[in-house]
């Protein structure tokens, strides 16, 4: 518990940010404020829940998942970096990266002057596995706690080589029923689809979710709307320096297998919609060169 107090002693905000040890070796940040509440684990900088005032939960976080040391956690928002889904050419690298599961240190946390918290996390040197990735490179995750989700994932290339950049904030959205919802802002725009072996499709009109779901949208940097008619609500994802939108629901045979989704209808009230840079998106980083990859996270009625 020494590093609780040490962490309450340098960022903790009297009334606003509290640091807390939510299972054995998780801690986690606790957000409270005028505007929204938001926890967020050390562990990958993973932001597990977010709610603003008077509104529903804007982030789903399964009731079966498991808080435990080097796992991910299933719901919230993982961090996918530095490559996306499977790494490319080592079957036996983590897939999505391995910056979920490892302990990332709170470096900055403030109130700001609009009444919103800020809390920035960055992945220390000594979390990253060399044997994966031996690039020189910095890796902040900032946060702002309002009235609506920030979130910007800033990756610097410190050394004096290129490297390839994956990268994803895999955000799960609760909602009433996949049967009740669509995604809008993709039609007509080109995606791999997962389900059928990666072919190239394009989108024709809303996504809706009949069956399992699992596409990288590329080439797009619209704004996605999950309109979601049996909760009356439109959640409104904005970004920016993200290239691909990956859209998953994984149905319920494989939402059974992977076993941490709560019941079997689980995945019924779940979905995904991912701000990335993934396959033909991966982007390279020059040396010396810093890129950011941010998302608004909104909702209003319908
Ligand atoms: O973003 C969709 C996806 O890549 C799916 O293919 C699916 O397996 C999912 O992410 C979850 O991955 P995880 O490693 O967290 O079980």
């Amino acid at each position: 518990m020494g590093d609780i107090s040490v962490l309450n002693q340098q960022f903790g905000i009297a009334g606003q940010l509290e640091f807390i040890e939510a299972a054995p070796g998780m801690i986690v940040a606790q957000i409270n404020n005028e505007q929204a509440s938001a926890s967020i684990a050390l562990q990958g900088a993973h932001l597990m829940t977010f709610q603003a005032r008077d509104q529903q939960p804007l982030i789903w976080m399964s009731p079966a998942a498991k808080l435990v040391p080097g796992k991910s956690i299933r719901g919230g928002v993982p961090v996918c970096w530095p490559w996306f889904g499977a790494h490319a050419s080592e079957a036996g690298f983590p897939a999505h990266g391995f910056a979920r599961t490892v302990g990332w240190k709170v470096v900055d946390a403030r109130p700001l002057v609009g009444g919103e918290t800020f809390i920035a996390f960055e992945l220390p040197q000594t979390a990253i596995p060399q044997a994966q990735w031996p690039h020189p490179c910095r890796v902040r995750l900032n946060i702002t706690v309002g009235a609506v989700l920030e979130m910007a994932l800033v990756t610097e290339n410190t050394g004096d080589a290129a490297f390839p950049l994956g990268e994803a904030l895999h955000t799960y959205f609760p909602i009433s029923d996949v049967d009740n919802v669509c995604v809008s802002g993709l039609d007509g725009v080109a995606y791999r689809d997962k389900v059928t072996g990666m072919d190239l499709k394009q989108q024709s009109g809303d996504i809706g979710f009949p069956s399992e779901v699992d596409r990288v949208y590329l080439d797009t940097e619209a704004s996605c709307d999950i309109v979601d008619t049996g909760a009356n609500r439109r959640i409104r994802v904005a970004k920016s320096g993200s290239r691909s939108t990956v859209v998953w629901n994984p149905w319920i045979e494989k939402a059974t297998k992977m076993g941490d989704f709560g019941s079997d209808t689980g995945y019924r009230t779940m979905l995904c919609v991912e701000s990335a840079n993934a396959a033909e998106n991966v982007l390279t980083l020059a040396p010396g060169e810093s890129h950011t990859l941010s998302v608004t996270y909104s909702n209003e009625a319908l």
